[in-house]
């Protein structure tokens, strides 16, 4: 077992003060870090824990592994694994169109970290100017196969000159469950800045912070998520670099996020859902540590819950097994210490998930084809988010008498 530890952040990445531990989720290995046997021993791990910032009001890991051992050419993650998603960012792209946001002599669409095209596809089809920035080479060639003009480096200020210099400034800068994952945030809201217009927009989403607190989803931390945004620590970051937040759209995916409208400072007015949901958040305690005592004894209790079901299960011989080899599966799997004991498989969709085994805990990864010749007693719901389409397609399991495990908002079984 390795754990090389990165110590460079007890302070926050953003404000540079000191941060208050508010989550201890144990010695975790990478949330996508799937692999063979060959490699269990020198898998890599690392201590997995949460601080908030009192100046920032950023929610964030307090130790990330870096970036490269995360992000690379064998990313386990395509963002078109789901229907749901991919009708999510054709609406996406028609609501940015809507907007009039593009509509400038000659328009020009950047979007960070575009995975394998899911949403800057819309565009790149409707023959707008247009590039992808993904650092992960095999989700981009992709997005490349789409159509799709993609560069693979990392953002940030550098990256902006560069692009300013050869496409010049962007109209709309579009991101979509990439800045939660970005340590040098700072750096790519700079950067950001300096790549629009004046009167440019960023349009960005992410799992927000208030959603996760109210269903004690702690699944959302996991060594990409770095941060967990709410309104709050987004006015706070990009006031940083003379912008600001100008609407915020509530949006279903990925269990409960949140779509940011920023521009340049005194651009254009905010709409009331700015002050709505900065309200909302103090009421909530999202704007300070000790906000966060209720959500750490639900996660708690959950852990508890979880383990005794399935150990009780296993007593009366049932079968169960993981739907969905999530990355947020390897939080739940590896706080709560669940190995193949307990659940004997997770089947998965994705190619290069399957025939190897979770990180951490090694729980085989079976492909979705051995869940419908093996199905289990019990299937423990790790896509929980997408649970309408899971449901939606899995109606003969149920009506075979399979259940549901899940956590959210606490764990319970569906029949
Ligand atoms: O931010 C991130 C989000 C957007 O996506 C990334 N850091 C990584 C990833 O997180 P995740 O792995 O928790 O994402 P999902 O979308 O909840 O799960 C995707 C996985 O689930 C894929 O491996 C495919 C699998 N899946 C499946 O096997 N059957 C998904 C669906 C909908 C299914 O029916």
């Amino acid at each position: 077992m390795m754990t090389s530890i990165q110590k460079e952040s007890l302070v926050c990445r953003v404000s540079g003060k000191k941060l208050q531990q508010t989550l201890n989720l144990g010695i975790q290995p990478l949330g996508n870090g799937f692999l063979s046997q060959r490699d269990f021993k020198k898998e890599y791990f690392y201590p997995m824990a949460t601080g908030f910032c009192s100046e920032s009001k950023m929610f964030q890991l307090l130790e990330q592994p870096a970036p490269e051992k995360m992000f690379h050419d064998q990313y386990a993650f395509y963002s078109s694994s789901s229907r749901h998603m991919q009708n999510h960012f054709e609406k996406f792209a028609d609501a940015v169109l809507e907007s009039r946001c593009l509509a400038t002599a000659d328009p020009f669409v950047v979007e960070l970290g575009c995975n394998d095209g899911i949403l800057i596809k819309n565009f790149a089809a409707r023959g707008i100017r247009h590039l992808g920035i993904e650092p992960s080479q095999n989700v981009a060639a992709e997005a490349q196969k789409h159509g799709v003009r993609t560069i693979s480096e990392f953002f940030g200020a550098a990256l902006a000159e560069k692009i300013l210099k050869t496409d010049g400034p962007a109209d709309v800068f579009l991101a979509a469950n990439v800045m939660c994952h970005i340590p040098d945030i700072l750096g790519v809201a700079q950067g950001i800045n300096n790549l629009l217009k004046p009167r440019g927009v960023l349009i960005f989403e992410d799992p927000y912070l208030g959603a996760m607190v109210e269903k004690a989803s702690y699944d959302q931390i996991y060594d990409e998520h770095v941060f967990l945004f709410s309104a709050h620590s987004i006015q706070y970051l990009f006031g940083k670099v003379g912008m600001e937040l100008i609407d915020l759209l509530p949006q279903n995916t990925h269990g409960g996020s949140m779509r940011y409208v920023l521009a340049k400072k005194g651009i254009f007015p905010p709409t009331p859902a700015v002050d709505q949901l900065m309200a909302k958040e103090k009421l909530q305690g999202l704007d300070r540590a000790e906000g966060f005592a209720e959500f750490r004894r639900r996660v708690e209790k959950s852990k508890g819950d979880l383990v005794a079901l399935l150990q009780e299960l296993k007593k009366q011989g049932k079968k169960v097994c993981g739907y969905a080899a999530t990355s947020k599966s390897t939080t739940i799997l590896n706080y709560c210490k669940i190995g193949p004991d307990l659940v004997e498989y997770i089947c998965d969709t994705t190619p290069i998930k399957q025939g190897k085994y979770s990180p951490g805990m090694h729980i085989p990864i079976q492909p979705y084809e051995h869940f419908q010749k093996n199905p289990p007693d019990y299937a423990i719901l790790f896509a929980w988010n997408h649970s309408e389409e899971i449901m939606a397609k899995e109606k003969e399991y149920m009506a075979r008498g399979g259940r549901w495990i899940t956590h959210v908002p606490e764990v319970r079984v569906i029949a």
